[in-house]
């Protein structure tokens, strides 16, 4: 079986090619999103459904590369994403909310896995989705736009964000690789996201870990989502094998053949 991938040293993303293959492909994440280089494109307005639900509860777990986060919901209520970027590559579906996790730096000037003209934001989260027009998520993987991931940076702040402060407390109970905890009294994810969902940048790139499967449609989120230094803290203490978690982020892929789209009305 192929080692367990990490962010430095002999297992870091110089050698992830050696296992997985796809992790040399010509589509890669992240990247650098160059802004001159950005074309404006009008597609269909991006819809969302189901964000506002309550979910039933919150799994919260320390994998040993990131805080994964899964949410169970009463049958037929989990969110759904359709339009926008997605519109032509799944019409009728949608695509379904599978997880979200964040990835996150040692400090405040790296973290982000996508830059921004070449800056880094502290921390940014990723949320999963899966075309309906696959049973699940191991059929959509690797398949023609099988997946899309909605990205969210966040900036630090002196005031941060009310469901980030429920979710931060909830850390310190998976301190090392392999601990979970049910947080019973989560929100909606419409409450973790940003409060802007018309603005973004799209384009086609792969998973930022192994396998590095390509035809990933990313969905970049220009409004950043404010945190506090003390909620990244929160991230910053976690470990695995007495490592921290830090820096669980890839560094950025060649573009090659691929544009970068920015949404407009
Ligand atoms: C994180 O990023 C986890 C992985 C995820 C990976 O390490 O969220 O998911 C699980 C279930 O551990 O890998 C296959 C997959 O979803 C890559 O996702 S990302 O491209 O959005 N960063
Ligand atoms: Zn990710």
């Amino acid at each position: 079986l192929a080692q367990d991938f990490g962010y430095g040293g002999q297992h870091g993303p110089e050698h992830w090619s050696e296992d997985y293959n796809r992790c040399s492909g010509k589509q890669q994440s992240p990247i650098n999103i160059d802004l001159v280089n950005v074309e404006d494109k009008t597609y269909p307005t991006l819809e969302f459904f189901n964000t506002m639900v309550t979910p039933k509860v919150m799994h919260i777990s320390n994998n040993g590369h990131t805080v994964l986060v899964r949410m169970t919901y009463e049958e037929g209520m989990e969110p759904r994403v359709r339009g926008g970027p997605l519109s032509e590559l799944s019409p009728f579906t949608g695509y379904q909310f599978e997880q979200f996790h964040f990835h996150w730096g040692e400090n405040d000037t790296v973290g982000s896995e996508d830059l921004i003209d070449n800056h880094a934001y502290p921390a940014e989260l990723h949320v999963v989705l899966r075309n309906l027009e696959y049973p699940n998520f191991e059929s959509a993987l690797g398949k023609d736009h099988g997946l899309a991931v909605m990205a969210f940076f966040f900036q630090v702040k002196k005031e941060g964000t009310e469901s980030y402060e429920d979710f931060t407390n909830q850390l310190a109970k998976i301190g090392r690789k392999g601990m979970s905890v049910n947080f019973t009294n989560p929100m909606p994810l419409r409450d973790y996201l940003s409060w802007d969902l018309l603005n973004y940048y799209t384009y086609v790139g792969s998973l930022t870990t192994p396998p590095c499967s390509e035809d990933v449609t990313w969905i970049d989120f220009m409004e950043p989502i404010d945190i506090t230094e003390k909620q990244l803290d929160a991230f910053r203490q976690l470990t695995a094998n007495d490592e921290h978690l830090n820096n669980n982020f890839r560094p950025i892929q060649p573009l090659n053949d691929r544009k970068v789209y920015k949404s407009v009305l």
